[in-house]
């Protein structure tokens, strides 16, 4: 990697599976157990509030418990020691990356870690429950919600990333199936930009072809033996 400066990293699901955290479109992954159009839609979440909420309480309960692994860690261990650029995009919306150490992470899904006001836009760090429907802080309304991308909805930071991706020598994704969009066009525009790309993930992906490499395997070897 000596002739490299500047580099993605596009992180999904399975960087976190091995912390003991669900995938969604994997056997006993969360999607098995619920549909997407009610849990991860702005319409699920109209017709039915405290289902929703009661299902990213759960989550976040959850990620609260779990602790960052190897692969996490080898990725803050690259960014602490690179010369060059390193940017951590994650579609995850737990907290393992910077638990490990990571400063230079985006959120492009959003934060279990936060609550968002719908009616002042205001953002709290929240580590308790939303389905009792609490007010916000900020302008004392009921209309806080997860602070998450749901389908339809345009995720966060995209000027970013695609600044990023326009200066990337290499383009890494992690542990993601390249079902989602934007980001699974990701390799793509990474690739018509100039970058070489690099796909790390448990078994070949939607995307795979579209890399100029990719290895197989527990993200907990890969990613490890990728930052050596
Ligand atoms: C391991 C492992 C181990 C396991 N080691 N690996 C038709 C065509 C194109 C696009 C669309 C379309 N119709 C609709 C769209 C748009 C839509 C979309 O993509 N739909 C698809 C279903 C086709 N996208 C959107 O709506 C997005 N917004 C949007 O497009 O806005 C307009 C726009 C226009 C122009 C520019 C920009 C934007 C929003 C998408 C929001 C997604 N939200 C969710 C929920 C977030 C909150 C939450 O967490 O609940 O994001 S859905 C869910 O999927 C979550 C994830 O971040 C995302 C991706 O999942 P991920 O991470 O890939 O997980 P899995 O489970 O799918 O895969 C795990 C992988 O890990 C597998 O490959 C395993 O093999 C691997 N693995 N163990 C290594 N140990």
């Amino acid at each position: 990697m000596a002739h490299l400066r500047n580099i993605v990293v596009l992180t999904g699901a399975g960087i976190s599976a091995e912390s003991g955290i669900d995938t969604f479109r994997d056997g006993g992954g969360l999607w098995e157990r619920h549909r997407v159009e009610d849990v991860a839609t702005p319409e699920g979440f109209a017709r039915d509030p405290e289902l929703v909420q009661r299902f990213y309480d759960m989550r976040r309960a959850a990620v609260l418990t779990k602790q960052p692994n190897a692969a996490h860690h080898a990725l803050a261990r690259l960014e602490r020691e690179w010369r060059g650029e390193l940017l951590i995009v994650t579609q995850n919306v737990d907290d393992l990356h910077q638990r490990a150490g990571a400063r230079r992470v985006l959120h492009m899904h959003g934060t279990h870690l936060n609550a968002w006001c719908t009616a002042c836009d205001a953002r709290h760090r929240w580590s308790g429950t939303l389905f009792d429907n609490p007010p916000c802080p900020a302008c004392d309304t009921r209309a806080l919600r997860p602070d998450v991308v749901w389908f339809g909805e345009m995720p966060y930071e995209m000027d970013r990333i695609h600044a990023a991706l326009r200066d990337a020598d290499l383009f890494v994704s992690i542990g993601t199936s390249g079902a989602v969009y934007p980001a699974a066009g990701f390799v793509q525009d990474a690739s018509a930009l100039g970058a070489r790309t690099l796909e790390l993930n448990l078994e070949r992906s939607e995307g795979s072809h579209w890399f100029d490499e990719t290895r197989q395997g527990p993200a907990t070897r890969l990613v490890p033996q990728w930052v050596e």
